[in-house]
């Protein structure tokens, strides 16, 4: 169980209302493929996935990008009540998916990856921390279901 202080919740929702869904979704999604390549078999029906530029490119890959992302766009949210929250979809992604849960970690800390590198400086190590908190937190909740 992840709680976090009144100043992670504010480092992280002031950051989180500058991000591009869309562009940091697809982003975050596509290099998740793309460095991690087993994540791929999830995907063989989203089409050409046969290289970086394929994938990066793939507007299937875009588009669930920003779709997942929307999603953890909860997780800022409800920041003190992540279990409940994904509680639906970490039985999805088990009963339905069987998306292995180790994969959760894995795109948490491509996105703080993401995040770093679009917003630079501002991406401090308290902002940093506050993020890495989050995306545990989020892989915990998404991975609480698993039986
Ligand atoms: Ni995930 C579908 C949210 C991580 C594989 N996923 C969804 C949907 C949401 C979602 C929302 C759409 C559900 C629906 O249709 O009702 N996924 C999230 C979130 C995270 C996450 C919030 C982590 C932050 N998903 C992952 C990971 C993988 C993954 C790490 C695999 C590597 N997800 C899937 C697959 C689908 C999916 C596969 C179904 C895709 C499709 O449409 O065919």
């Amino acid at each position: 169980m992840v709680n976090f202080t009144p100043e992670e919740k504010s480092l992280v929702t002031s950051l989180w209302s500058k991000v591009n869904v869309e562009e940091a979704g697809g982003e975050a999604l596509g290099r998740l493929l793309v460095v991690y390549p087993w994540t791929q078999r999830f995907f063989d029906s989203f089409g050409n996935l046969s290289s970086a530029s394929a994938i990066m490119g793939n507007p299937r890959v875009k588009a669930h990008g920003k779709k997942v992302l929307t999603s953890f766009g909860e997780a800022v949210k409800n920041m003190d009540n992540l279990k409940a929250t994904f509680s639906k979809l970490s039985e999805l992604h088990c009963d339905k998916l069987h998306v292995d849960p180790e994969n959760f970690k894995l795109l948490g800390n491509v996105l703080v990856v993401v995040l770093a590198s679009h917003f630079g400086k501002e991406f401090t190590p308290e902002v940093q921390a506050a993020w890495q908190k989050l995306v545990a937190g989020v892989a915990n909740a998404l991975s609480h279901k698993y039986h």
